[in-house]
């Protein structure tokens, strides 16, 4: 239990007229409260049907409580959920009620950091369920319950366990440096070493796939004027979104569209034709589409197939943000009678297709896939979990430890230091060396009520 914790509350259910709400009560006051507002003795894990009555006694509603005695709750605290019927104004009172009761309004992700801080679930874990939530995809919902059931952090908390023993071996040896062993070869530790770094980077494969899965990817259309950017939009977003005509400069301001492609979100952008022009609106178009460029991830750029690359993509090329991916399109095929197909030319690929008639889209997906390093889902959604930009870069200096400790294997010394570097490094991921501001920073994305 949290020392000197106070009693939080609030409305855990999504604003709005709905059958049910419900206001959900953590902290030492929780009971209390409940019994208060219910004028009945509680007992942990039943449902009973009770008024809910206001301190001079008037009847506000009438519902469920569920109390659930800490340690054994969500938080490791008491908890009361009040389930009420839903609707702004009747959520409204039952929490205004707690409040008059004692209880403070708790912060964005208030909860799930007590449950965090009352050591019920690890920081990963907490992360997950803001992530469950907020999951875009069917496939990602799934890889944010498996993070958040254990599965990545006990991936985590293997290699962290081998990771210990190996430096807890090293630094034994430079305890003892009068005795006379090569604490290498006896004790295998380049092999360890070896063996951990392949652990690792089957976690940050799959880790990679996860952030992925979470955060989607970006893709930006770029070209000339009329080679066909609205039309490849509305044929990957199935729906009319964006004007198709053959005045070249239609699309002016950037149009975005949310797709899902094998569980993965993709936020498409199309973008104003890319031409030297006087006219105001379409100048300030094309500024919208530099800086669409510049949050994107993938710029798939399209050229008329009968045309080819010409030197004003050239010139475009060089001014493409430097950590932008891109893939060829050569659209209008349709009207060349040639079929399409999937090349690839030194280290792009060029997709040969129709936005038209939406001829070669499945090898356009495949591309885009391929591009990102998304992979199909070959080893069953149960082994999939949800991973974060923060767990990837602290897996990348766990990494990068390894490699300096496998690179200086001649000293124990700075082999154990290595060792210890990568060990912080990996806790961070579960949380249990962290600051409070990552903390702050967390828990602060969270909605509240959760
Ligand atoms: N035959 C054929 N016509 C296409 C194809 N893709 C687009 N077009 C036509 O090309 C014209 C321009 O298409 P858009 O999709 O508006 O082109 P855009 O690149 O968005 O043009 P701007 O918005 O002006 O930059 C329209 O008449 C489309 O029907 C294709 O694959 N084949
Ligand atoms: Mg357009």
């Amino acid at each position: 239990m949290l020392n000197g914790s106070n009693t939080i509350a609030a409305i855990s259910t999504a604003p709005g007229a709905g059958g049910i709400g419900v206001v959900r009560v953590s902290g030492p006051l929780a009971l209390e409260i409940g019994q208060k507002i219910s004028g009945a003795t509680l007992v942990p894990r039943v449902a009973n049907f009770h008024n809910f009555k206001d301190l001079n006694g008037t009847l506000i509603d009438q519902g469920l409580i569920l109390f659930f005695s800490g340690p054994h709750s969500f938080t490791g605290e008491d908890i009361i959920e009040l389930q009420c019927h839903g609707g702004t104004v009747v959520t409204q009172s039952i929490l205004n009620l707690c409040l008059k009761n004692g209880a403070k309004l708790a912060e964005p992700g208030d909860f799930t950091k007590r449950a965090y801080l009352n050591n019920k679930i690890d920081l990963a874990q907490a992360e997950s369920v803001a992530d469950l939530i907020n999951a875009s995809t069917e496939e990602a919902a799934l890889g944010a319950v498996n993070s958040l059931s254990g599965k990545f952090s006990l991936e985590i908390n293997n290699l962290l366990k081998n990771l210990i023993e190996l430096r807890m071996y090293v630094e034994a040896c430079l305890d003892f440096p009068e005795e006379d062993i090569d604490f290498i070869s006896e004790g295998n530790v380049k092999d360890k070493l070896q063996h951990l770094s392949e652990t690792m980077m089957h976690i940050m494969q799959a880790a990679s796939q996860g952030q992925l899965l979470r955060d989607g990817i970006s893709l930006v259309l770029v070209g000339q004027p009329n080679v066909g950017k609205s039309s490849l939009l509305n044929q990957l977003s199935g729906e009319d979104k964006a004007i198709v005509t053959d005045i070249p400069g239609t699309t002016r301001d950037a149009i975005t569209s949310d797709i899902n492609l094998n569980g993965m979100p993709l936020n498409i952008i199309d973008t104003a034709g890319l031409r030297e022009t006087d006219d105001p609106i379409e100048k300030f178009g094309i500024e919208k589409t530099w800086s669409s460029l510049e949050k994107g991830h993938v710029a798939l750029f399209l050229v008329e197939a009968s045309k080819g690359i010409t030197d004003y993509e050239q010139s475009i090329l060089g001014r493409l943000p430097k950590d932008i991916k891109q893939i060829w399109i050569f659209n209008k095929i349709d009207l060349l009678n040639s079929k399409a197909k999937l090349q690839q030319l030194n280290n792009d690929q060029i997709v040969y297709m129709s936005a038209k008639t939406g001829e070669g889209l499945d090898l356009l997906k495949q591309a885009i896939l391929n591009e990102v390093g998304f992979k199909e889902n070959s080893e069953g959604s149960e082994n999939k979990f949800i991973a974060r930009k923060r767990h990837l870069e602290a897996l990348e200096n766990v990494h990068h430890s390894l490699q300096n400790a496998q690179l200086n294997i001649a000293s124990a010394e700075l082999v154990a230091e290595e060792l210890t570097i990568a060990q912080k490094y990996l806790s961070s991921i579960t949380g249990e060396f962290s600051s409070d501001d990552l903390l702050g920073e967390i828990f602060s994305q969270f909605c509240i009520g959760k």
